[in-house]
Parts: C-alpha cells; structure tokens; sequence
C-alpha cells in the first residue's frame, strides 16, 4: 500500500479559543502548529486564516505572511482553504490563490452545515478550478454529500477537472452526510478508478474513520478544524498529538507515512 498522507487542519473557520484554548489564530502560532505537525507525520497543512481579532479572514495578506512563515519552518504542502467560512464571498475566497500555492481545497457542492448553508454554485465552482489550473494549483476535491462526487465528474467530462482527482471526503458535518463506515465506503466506491482520497471525519467520526482509510489505502486530515477532542470529554493539548496518534497507529498497521516528498509524488504534484 502506498504510504500514509497525512493533513493537518489547523485552525478552520469556525472553532473558538473558547471552545479549544490551544487553537492556533495569529500567523506565527500557525507555522509554530504546521511545524510541530510536520515533525510528527504531517505533509500537508490545511489553512484558515484569522484576523487580528481572531475572526475568519480570506484576506490575501494574512494568508500570504501564514504561508512565508510556513515555508520558513518546514517543507510541508501549504494548502490554503478557498471554503472560508459560509459568509465569505465568492471573490474573497479566491483570494489564496493568487499565492500560487501547491494545492488549494475546491469544495464541490452546495450543502448544509449546521446551522448554515455552505454555498457553491457550478459556476465558482469552475471558476475555482479553472483559476487552480492556470496557476498549477492541485485541486483537493471537497465532498460534503454524495451528490459533490457528481458534479466532480461533471467537470471532468467537460475537461474542468483533470485526472487523477484528489478527494477529500468531509463527513459527519451536521446536516451532510453521516460519517458512518458504511457511507465512507459509499463514497469510495463512486469515484473514478485512480483517484486518490483523503478522509475528514468531524467530531466523534475522526478516529474511526482514519483507522479506515488507513486500511483502506486511502489518506487522512486531522486537526482543529474537525474535532478539538482527543477523546470524549477531553480536549487534545494540540493539533501534533492529533496527528502523532495517526501516524503511531499507521505504523502499528504496517502502513508507514509519507513525507512531504513522498505526498507530492503520490499525489503528483509539481511533476
Ligand atoms: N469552513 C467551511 C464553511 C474548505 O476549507 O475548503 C468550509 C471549509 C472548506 O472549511
Ligand atoms: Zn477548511
């Protein structure tokens, strides 16, 4: 089995210091957290930016002093996130990628997110993908919903998205799909052959689903973003122990992880 990418969300939209005091808002606590996170198996590191204030912000500034001081620390993939939070306009989270970064996430549908509606209509969606293609930029194919996974074959019909697709399997955002064992196999058995995919489970489904993907030779997302704990009723001490604990149970498997180098080959970046 090809080795283990494993993606670190940080910070996200939506988590509080209040909720999870160790949550990492200011750019330098950031590249302090993609380090740390990189030391103990990471190769990519999924980016929201925060204001000054601690809010969510697509503003290129921000994301471009996060991504110098990354690239300062360490070699992992900076993949800025062009989701941002449900209020954010359109352009405003084009914004990231205008750095050129080596990959950039493309949610592919419309869906319910709690309280929320997460908005993406076809045409920024292909406006996403084309910009993402003229810059270089790996897409990671968000699927909140089993119907995301059509409308990324849609595209790539009309030559909007190229093979091999990444996915990013978002599941148990309140709302969307569930994050059972039996949905995840749902979904991977709906994508096109030669795909690769990643798994995000939110909240509780985090560790279960990561086991599975682990065995099931796809890759795994950890952090913040997902879920502040470590287990019931116990919040993590930070995003690395998150990602130390895949990586441990990755190796126990048999499944050893990739490096930053090893995720680009996989994923065929800069090739
Ligand atoms: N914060 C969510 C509304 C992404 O990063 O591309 C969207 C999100 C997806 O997190
Ligand atoms: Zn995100």
């Amino acid at each position: 089995m090809e080795k283990l990418i494993i993606t670190a969300a940080v910070t996200g939209a939506e988590v509080t210091r209040e909720q999870q005091p160790n949550l990492p808002l200011t750019p330098d606590e950031i590249a302090e957290e993609a380090l740390k996170c990189y030391e103990v198996g990471a190769s990519i590191i999924h980016v929201h930016a925060r204001d000054k204030e601690g809010n969510p912000t697509q503003s290129y500034d921000v994301y471009k002093e996060i991504k110098e001081k990354v690239e300062k620390k360490c070699n992992v993939i900076f993949q800025p996130s062009t989701g941002g939070a449900v209020w954010h306009k359109f352009e405003e989270r084009m914004q990231p990628l205008k750095l050129n970064p080596e990959m950039a996430t493309l949610s592919a549908g419309t869906t319910n997110f709690g309280e929320d509606i997460f908005v993406n209509s076809s045409e920024y969606i292909e406006k996403f993908a084309k910009e993402m293609y003229e810059r270089k930029i790996k897409p990671e194919i968000e699927v909140f919903e089993r119907g995301h996974i059509n409308n990324a074959l849609r595209l790539l019909k009309k030559e909007i998205l190229r093979t091999p697709i990444h996915f990013d399997f978002v599941m148990g955002v309140p709302g969307a799909i569930p994050g059972e064992i039996d949905d995840l196999l749902y979904l991977v058995n709906h994508i096109p052959h030669g795909s690769t995919w990643t798994v995000a489970g939110i909240g509780r489904y985090e560790l279960s689903l990561a086991v599975h993907a682990i065995l099931m030779g796809g890759h795994v997302r950890v952090g913040f973003e997902d879920n502040i704990y470590y287990k019931k009723g116990e919040l993590a001490t930070s995003n690395a122990q998150l990602v130390q604990r895949i990586a441990n149970i990755s190796r126990e498997l048999g499944r050893e992880v990739a490096t930053p180098e090893e995720a680009r080959k996989i994923l065929g970046i800069g090739g």
